[in-house]
Order: structure tokens, then sequence, then C-alpha cells
């Protein structure tokens, strides 16, 4: 209850803020993208994390203003930094289930991407396989608004929920993101098959792979020579504020 007393006033006191996680090609190392991630300062709480916290916004619908507000957010500093630095990186955002039931959700996205002017393409939203739990008529519907933006859709903690294979063919995805599940164990205790019969997946299917959780080179090599296409993880970078990816964005070649 003091969390979510705490958590009704964050966005008036403007304790939110975002890290983002860089992404890089795994074959060249360049960064193509991030990963907009969520962070809670509080005077009283101290750093709060989203897995804390997320629950909590989505049970008292606070995810609405929240979930807009990191729209907003991601969507200004990505055109920031296409302004800057003359690259055209994507930002990717994580969206709750909740977020979907908005009749207005879709338009939204629309208005803040003509706001600040960003070109579609460059945002992605992710969803977790959480939406595919019921409803599939409507979520396939919204999906497809969101992409006839142009934005890019993909799947988050995928091998992680249910439904996976039934509904990825039908709901048209761009992307799908490999939990980390699937990479932590690699190679001491877990042998790749399963991240390498995902990466297969996505390739024979026309999706874009990326692995999240990377935290060694030698995890790195082996998604690489098994054809998964992006890679996210502390082996390259940790998230980190706004101003550390502009240092290092610019600092790139
Ligand atoms: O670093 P990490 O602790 O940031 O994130 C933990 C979890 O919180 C992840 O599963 C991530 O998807 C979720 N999360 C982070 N930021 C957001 C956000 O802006 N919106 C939603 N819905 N989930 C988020
Ligand atoms: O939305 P999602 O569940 O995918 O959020 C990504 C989560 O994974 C965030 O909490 C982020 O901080 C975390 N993360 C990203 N890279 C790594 C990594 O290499 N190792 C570990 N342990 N966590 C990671
Ligand atoms: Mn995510
Ligand atoms: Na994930």
């Amino acid at each position: 209850l003091k969390l979510e007393t705490h958590l009704r006033s964050a966005l008036k006191k403007n304790e939110l803020s975002l890290n983002y996680q860089p992404q890089v090609v795994a074959e060249t190392k360049e960064i193509i993208g991030m990963e907009a991630l969520l962070r809670w300062n509080n005077d009283e709480l101290g750093n709060v994390g989203p897995a804390q916290f997320i629950p909590v916004a989505e049970r008292t619908d606070l995810i609405i203003p929240i979930g807009d507000w990191v729209l907003e957010e991601a969507i200004k500093q990505n055109k920031k930094w296409m302004v800057l630095t003359n690259r055209r990186l994507v930002v990717a955002v994580n969206l709750s289930p909740v977020q979907f039931k908005k009749a207005d959700f879709i338009e939204v996205i629309k208005q803040l991407l003509e706001k600040y002017e960003l070109p579609a393409e460059l945002l992605e939203v992710e969803v977790t396989e959480g939406i595919l739990v019921k409803n599939i008529d409507s979520i396939k519907s919204k999906l497809d608004k969101i992409k006839e933006l142009g934005v890019k859709v993909s799947i988050d903690d995928f091998g992680t929920g249910y439904s996976s294979l039934k509904y990825l063919k039908r709901l048209n995805f761009d992307k799908l993101k490999i939990d980390r599940e699937f990479i932590k164990n690699y190679p001491e205790r877990d042998n790749g098959n399963i991240a390498k019969a995902i990466i297969m997946l996505a390739n024979q299917n026309g999706l874009k792979v990326l692995a999240e959780g990377v935290e060694t080179k030698e995890q790195f090599n082996f998604l690489k020579d098994n054809g998964c296409d992006e890679i996210q993880g502390y082996y390259f970078y940790k998230p980190i504020t706004a101003s550390e990816f502009e240092k290092i964005i610019l600092n790139e070649k």
C-alpha cells in the first residue's frame, strides 16, 4: 500500500526516468537500437525496480499514465539522438497488456510520433506472450494497427510464456527476443539447443531474432555462429542513462 501511495505521485514528482540498453548487430557489433527501461527513485523508498512496481502499476491502472510517459520520453529522446548523430537508431519500449485495453492507446502512439516527428520505424514496441492469453482477435487487430503506423512489434521474453508457437505466425511480429533463460546457463549447464531452435524458428519465418542477457564472449560467439541477428546484454552494455548512451553513440566510429 505504501508503494502504491508513492507510485501515485511518482510522475508528478518527476521520480521516473528511463535507462537505455544498447542493442548491437551480431556480425558487426554496431549499435542499432536500444531498449528503454523504466527506473523509479523515491525519497523514502530509494530505487525501486520495475519488477517490483510494474505489477502494482498494472493492478491500479497507473500503468496507463506511466506507460504514456514512457512512450513520450523514449520518442522525444530518440528524436534528439536522430538529430544529434544523424543516425537512425530504433528505440524499443515495453508495453504492458493493460495498456492494450485502453481505447485511444494507438492514437497516443500516432500523436506522439507526429508531435516529435520521429519516423515510425524508429519506434519498436515489445509485448510479452502474456497478451496472448485472451482476446486474441482484439489483440491482433490492435497489433495490426500499430504495424500500419510503421512501428515495429517484437515479442519479448520469448519461450517463457504460453501459446508462443500457435500465434507466432498469425500475429506478424517483426522480431523475436529470446529470453535470457535460454542463454544464461550456456555452456556449463545448457548446451544451447533451445536458443538454437528459437533462432532457426525465427530465421525460417522471416523474423529478426535478438538474444537477451548475453554476458560472455562464448555466449556471443555461439549465438552469432548460429545465425542470431542482434545481441543485448552485459557483455556489450548494461542499461545506462541517456547521457551515458549519448557519449557512447557519439564515440562509435
Ligand atoms: O532492468 P530491468 O530490471 O529493467 O527490467 C525488469 C522488467 O521490467 C523487464 O521485464 C521489463 O520488461 C520491465 N520493464 C522495464 N521498463 C518497463 C516499462 O517501461 N514498461 C513496462 N510495462 N515494463 C517495463
Ligand atoms: O523487458 P525485459 O524482461 O526483456 O527486460 C530486460 C531485463 O534484462 C532488464 O531487467 C535488464 O536490466 C536485464 N538484462 C539485460 N541484459 C542483461 C544481462 O546481460 N544479464 C542480466 N542478468 N540481466 C540483463
Ligand atoms: Mn523487454
Ligand atoms: Na525479456
